[in-house]
């Protein structure tokens, strides 16, 4: 979202315990939570609070209330789509990933297929871009991580992920080095690591960052 509105950005990792305790003797996170936007003077928390604020701030959020009624719902449908792609990393092997994916993209793929034909086709609001098409975009861009055909039967989705990945602000990011990579294996473990938390009982010592009380 902040590629969206051709915002520059700097993504500052929290690469150990020490640090995120430093973040959050700041004050700045309300919640003790990670992410932390600051933008704007402000400190913002809660990534959907976020994409809100982004969405209003850029024009993104449709034309009327209708509009940004559709555009919370189908968010609201992408969030519950995206945590499957946002687990793949975490499950024991990439078979239990891809297959959970796959699973997920069959209940959701078509309702969002069915969306865009709906409206046209263009877009998921209205007739111009809306933080619906940015989150679902995203979210299509992880699945696509794991299973590269995944759009071939869906030509209005497919359609509309080259559109959004096309747009000035998001090209320009995705060909950036601040681009997430695919989460792996290092990343579940980075996570834990710095959260203090359980791995993946899969993964061998998985209490080993769990902070001891
Ligand atoms: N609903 C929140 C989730 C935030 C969240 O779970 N953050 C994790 C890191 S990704 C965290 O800070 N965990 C530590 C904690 O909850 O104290 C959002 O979307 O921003």
């Amino acid at each position: 979202m902040l590629a969206a509105n051709k915002i520059d950005f700097q993504n500052i990792a929290i690469e150990t315990p020490e640090a995120l305790a430093t973040l959050r003797a700041t004050g700045k996170l309300p919640f003790d939570q990670m992410p932390l936007l600051e933008l704007d003077a402000q400190n913002l928390s809660q990534s959907s609070a976020m994409i809100r604020y982004l969405a209003r701030r850029g024009d993104l959020y449709g034309d009327n209330d209708t509009d940004a009624l559709w555009c919370d719902m189908i968010a609201g449908a992408v969030a519950d789509f995206a945590e499957t792609a946002i687990q793949a990393a975490f499950q024991p092997k990439p078979e239990v990933a891809i297959a959970s994916q796959q699973a997920r993209f069959a209940k959701f793929g078509p309702r969002f297929e069915a969306r865009l034909s709906s409206n046209r086709g263009a877009f998921c609001v209205g007739n111009r871009l809306s933080f619906a098409d940015v989150v679902l975009a995203e979210a299509l861009s992880s699945y696509l991580e794991w299973l590269p055909g995944l759009l071939s039967d869906t030509p209005h989705l497919n359609d509309l992920y080259n559109r959004v990945i096309e747009h000035d602000g998001i090209a320009s990011y995705l060909r950036s080095e601040q681009r997430y990579p695919k989460a792996g294996d290092d990343y579940v473990i980075d996570a834990a690591r710095v959260l203090e938390r359980a791995l993946p009982s899969h993964f061998p010592d998985a209490d080993r960052f769990v902070a001891q009380t």
